[in-house]
């Protein structure tokens, strides 16, 4: 039995994507490329392809472990649990870790090795440079390279050579820009405990559906709220964080899809990136709540 209130490494997380839920006549697991390790970028897809999509990623950054965890415990609920209303109208296409190598690098040593279990970025080998990695998170083609990001291959928000650089986020975009009707994008990091919506690439720019993005993160936050009484604060990245380029969440918005939010999910910096095994359970099941505020407006507008 797979136990979704434990941390995995790739190997178990992929054994459980291979094995469990691919014998699920529901869910289809498929590998949209591979990364620089030439491991497998999977995806997950929860429905037919002519419903209206929402689209989920987790674990684009390595040391966030209660991110991948998050997507694990959706498609679980969305198979067997108790949100499995959540599949009616809606298709889910879930890729559950974004950045394998870069995960798989800090359970070295079983992750009690700090300096690896801390690492950001991916794994790809920089030209001309002996430092290793690029933020996926600043390789995405909205402003790309222009603010909050750094173009030194030894920073931990080092943006790659060119947008979409790395095999990563090239094949994440070139699979979501491959759907019809994607409603939403919803992309779990941690920590911080709060909700960001476009845009953060620049401070002038403001979605053209802020208000909406603004209330359905109120809906999000309610429902978060009502499982364990705490509170996800809300707003637009630049606001809240400054100009930060490359993202996913632009990226997404940018690309037509109307609702998208980058989710920080627990804690506000105590345990930091080491949240403990102890606390998934409430962080996940308040989160797949939020997540439902999101599935209802998906669904009311398609
Ligand atoms: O800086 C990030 O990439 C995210 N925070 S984290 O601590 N998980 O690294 C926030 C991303 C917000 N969105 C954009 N900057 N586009
Ligand atoms: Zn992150």
């Amino acid at each position: 039995e797979f136990d979704f209130f434990k941390y995995h490494d790739f190997n178990e997380i992929e054994s459980w994507l291979l094995d469990d839920v691919s014998s699920s006549s529901l869910a289809k697991v498929k590998s949209a490329g591979k990364t620089f390790e030439n491991r497998d970028i999977y995806v997950v897809t929860i429905g037919s392809d002519s419903q209206p999509k929402i689209t989920v990623d987790c674990g684009i950054h390595a040391r966030e472990w209660v991110s991948p965890t998050m997507c694990l415990f959706l498609i679980d609920q969305l198979i067997n649990g108790d949100y499995q209303y959540m599949r009616e109208g809606i298709t889910w296409v879930i890729f559950p870790v974004l950045n394998p190598d870069g995960y798989q690098y800090t359970w070295s040593d079983g992750g009690t090795n700090a300096s690896k279990r801390f690492w950001r970025k991916n794994r790809r080998v920089n030209d001309g440079s002996s430092c290793i990695g690029v933020d996926l998170n600043r390789n995405y083609d909205v402003r790309w390279n222009q603010a909050g990001t750094s173009s030194s291959p030894c920073s931990f928000t080092y943006g790659g050579t060119a947008a979409f650089s790395e095999a990563e986020s090239k094949a994440h975009a070139d699979h979501v820009n491959s759907l019809e009707h994607v409603g939403a994008y919803l992309t779990f990091h941690a920590y911080g405990t709060l909700l960001l919506y476009p845009y953060s690439a620049k401070r002038s720019w403001e979605a053209d559906n802020r208000e909406e993005l603004d209330n359905l993160a109120k809906e999000y936050s309610d429902k978060t709220k009502a499982v364990n009484n705490e509170f996800y604060s809300f707003g637009e990245g630049a606001e809240i964080f400054g100009e930060v380029a490359g993202g996913s969440d632009d990226w997404a918005h940018k690309s037509g899809i109307p609702i998208s939010y980058t989710i920080e999910l627990r804690d506000r910096g105590t345990y930091k990136f080491a949240l403990p095994e102890s606390m998934i359970e409430r962080t996940v099941r308040e989160n797949i709540e939020g997540v439902s505020a999101i599935y209802e407006h998906v669904l009311a507008k398609a």
